[in-house]
């Protein structure tokens, strides 16, 4: 295999890069050697323009992680951090305080920002802030690119009774992080997401890949956003080689984050199967070839196959990168 794209969100679809790019240089994964060079096209409708800075969290997370920079408790943000600058802005009153930013992390931030407002698109940031993180280690085997240089942003419709329309609409790091997805999220805006065009090298990087993977990431906000982005499914229907996905829902629960919340609020029932229902058979006008289940959902196995997906049920949860490395093992079996 000469190359493989992954679709990823922030912290799942991190852990499980961690695991690929491992199995690959431990010659754990069939068909790949050494020089397999992977691409990631990440999320960007989680960013956010806050105190004048714009912050790309999946991007950021990405990144961090494979550049060993992630605060690895937290799983977002730069380890070894400080907060000074976040505590001068509360002590000014400066608003909101639920977001953090860490006076490593804003370096990032300030970079981005200034390379914005210069007129250079996302994916070229990306890849000047990725010069830093990425290619020391993985040189051009590795690369980080986003969905879209366009601004999209998921905004949440919340109830709220002191409105006239009983609803009030968050930005979506409020709704997570503020909110900690306490409250239904009514309904889900995706904004500027129709108006946006795939970044340069997305296209091609999801219809030339010997192997497309949707990893255990948010499948509402962050695969669902990029596979939102007008031309992305195109680019993958148009394609020989397999796409196959592993499910972020174990035992009819999330794993982590908010897919339970995601999923309930379009209506996609919070299963294994349901997601793979959801993300629906290449043959059938969806996106999968296979769909890997945890082992606790092994009933699902012959529902899937009669969706048109192939599916397996094996051991989900991404405990090390050996374990994560034999889930994309597992993956590239099924479809193979
Ligand atoms: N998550 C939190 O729970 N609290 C925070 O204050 C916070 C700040 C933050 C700053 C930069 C960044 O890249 C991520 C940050 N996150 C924070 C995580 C963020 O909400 C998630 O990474 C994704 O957006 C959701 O998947």
């Amino acid at each position: 295999m000469r190359s493989i794209t992954v679709l990823s969100g922030g912290v799942g679809g991190a852990r499980f890069l961690t695991g690929l790019l491992h199995g690959i240089a431990t010659s754990q994964l069939p068909g790949t050697t050494p020089e397999t060079n992977v691409t990631v096209v990440a999320n960007t409708a989680d960013d956010i323009w806050i105190h004048g800075l714009k912050v790309s969290p999946d991007l950021d997370t990405v990144m961090y992680t494979l550049g060993d920079g992630i605060d690895p408790e937290r799983g977002w943000g730069r380890r070894e951090e400080s907060w000074s600058v976040k505590e001068e802005l509360a002590a000014y009153g400066v608003e909101p305080t639920w977001f953090g930013l860490g006076d490593r992390d804003i370096a990032t931030h300030l970079v981005r920002t200034q390379m914005l407002e210069a007129g250079y698109p996302l994916s070229q940031v990306t890849q000047a802030l990725s010069r830093r993180w990425l290619e020391p280690k993985f040189g051009d085997r590795l690369r980080l690119l986003p969905m879209t240089d366009d601004r999209v942003e998921t905004h949440v419709a919340i109830a709220d009774e002191s409105q006239p329309s009983g609803k009030r609409v968050v930005h979506f790091q409020e709704y997570w992080v503020r909110m900690r997805a306490a409250v239904a999220a009514e309904q889900l805006v995706f904004v500027g997401l129709d108006q946006s065009s795939p970044a340069p090298g997305v296209a091609e990087a999801l219809s030339t890949a010997d192997l497309v993977i949707v990893p255990p990431s948010n499948p509402v906000v962050s695969v669902g956003t990029i596979l939102g982005v007008p031309g992305v499914r195109e680019a993958l229907l148009d394609r020989t080689a397999p796409v196959v996905g592993l499910s972020p829902i174990v035992g009819d629960r999330h794993v982590h984050g908010m897919a339970e919340q995601m999923l309930t609020s379009i209506g996609v029932e919070v299963s294994a199967a349901g997601v793979g229902r959801h993300y629906g058979s290449r043959g059938r006008g969806g996106v999968l070839d296979g769909w890997l289940v945890d082992s606790a959902d092994s009933a699902a196995v012959p529902a899937l196959e009669a969706a048109g997906i192939k599916a397996a049920a094996v051991p989900l949860m991404m405990t090390s990168p050996d374990a994560t490395a034999a889930m994309a093992r597992a993956a590239i079996e099924l479809v193979s």
